[in-house]
């Protein structure tokens, strides 16, 4: 069986550890966001894309999410010492590594996903990871700073503002200009089923699909698309989901980012068992719906997740 998943950082990662486990004998290509990197002392950091590679290669730190395990910050120190920053984004030791092979790698002419296919051969992930573009997109945040409008790149608004400021639009500069990687849309057209992972739907999800080709060959695909909601209980299990989906005018509810991204786009949709009651709404927009836990506690809660998502995809298909 071949599976595509739509992957952000955290959830995605941590749901595609459950979906390896649920599906041992699957042929996993991950589309991982790309719209978080950002560059930083000259290097080129991919957030996401390490997420998901440091979790399915068991180098994560686990209590964080994001970064590596055993870390230390000594460079970081030193920087400041300089008076260099960011101070506010955590650059730790181990993981500065990834960035200097990375960037070292793009500057010798390299594309993207050639680098993260190189980085994945020590990772060895266990599933196919293709960053959605090679080329440069940067999710800004539209905000009001002190009583002015401006945008900030999404890692100031998130790490360094806690998305504590009102959020008035996102945007995936350069999306428009940007072509999926080689090998996306060729794993989509030819995927069984393809899943949106409980990722965040505006600014992990939202901007995979912001990418032209990549929407529409989602929806013109011939596997079933099931998604997990992020959101539970009307709030994120983690994150900002509930601030980025206000600033596209979508209301927190697991019924809501399932009518956000439509029937065109999704068959299947799970909502938490807290959110049965979003059940009847789901389907009446088209799409099929069902209530199970939807807790990633461990990875055996999550590969029942996902063998849920995977028996809703043959219901539909
Ligand atoms: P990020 O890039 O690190 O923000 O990670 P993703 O975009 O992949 O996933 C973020 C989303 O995961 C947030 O909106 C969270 O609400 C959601 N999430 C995190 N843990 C869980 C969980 O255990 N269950 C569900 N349903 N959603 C979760
Ligand atoms: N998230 C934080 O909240 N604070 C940090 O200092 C931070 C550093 C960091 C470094 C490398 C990396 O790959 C991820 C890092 N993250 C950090 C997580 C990440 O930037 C965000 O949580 C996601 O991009 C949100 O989607
Ligand atoms: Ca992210």
């Amino acid at each position: 069986m071949r599976i595509v998943v739509l992957a952000g950082g955290i959830g995605g990662a941590r749901f595609l550890r459950g979906l390896k486990k649920a599906a041992a004998e699957a042929e996993i290509t991950v589309v991982g966001n790309t719209g978080d990197d950002i560059h930083l002392f000259g290097l080129k950091v991919c957030p996401d894309l390490d997420t998901v590679m440091y979790t399915l290669g068991g180098g994560i730190d686990e209590e964080r999410g994001w970064g590596r395990e055993d870390e230390s910050f000594r460079v970081k120190e030193e920087l400041a010492a300089y008076g260099v920053g960011p101070e506010w984004f955590g650059l730790g030791d181990r993981d500065f590594a990834t960035h200097i092979v990375r960037t070292q790698m793009l500057a010798a002419g390299y594309p993207l996903s050639a680098v993260t296919e190189a980085l994945c051969d020590r990772w060895k992930p266990g599933v196919r990871l293709l960053p959605m573009t090679d080329d440069r997109v940067e999710t800004h945040v539209a905000v009001e700073l002190d009583g002015e409008r401006k945008a900030i790149h999404f890692q100031e608004y998130w790490v360094r503002l806690r998305a504590s400021v009102p959020a008035h639009a996102v945007v995936p500069v350069g999306a428009e200009q940007a072509k999926p990687a080689p090998g996306v849309l060729e794993a989509i057209g030819a995927a069984d089923v393809i899943l949106f992972p409980p990722s965040n739907p505006v600014v992990s999800v939202g901007t995979i699909l912001a990418v032209p080709g990549i929407r529409e060959a989602v929806a013109e695909a011939g596997a079933p698309v099931v998604g997990l909601s992020p959101i539970v209980g009307d709030a994120p299990v983690r994150g900002m989901a509930d601030k980025v989906l206000a600033a596209v005018g979508v209301e927190s509810s697991a019924a809501a980012v399932a009518e956000h991204y439509g029937a065109g786009l999704l068959d299947g949709w799970l909502v938490d068992t807290v959110d049965a009651g979003a059940v009847a709404r789901v389907e009446a927009a088209g799409i099929r719906c069902r209530a199970v836990p939807l807790m990633m506690s461990d990875d055996e809660a999550t590969a029942e997740m996902a063998r849920v998502a995977l028996e809703l995809a043959q219901e539909v298909r």
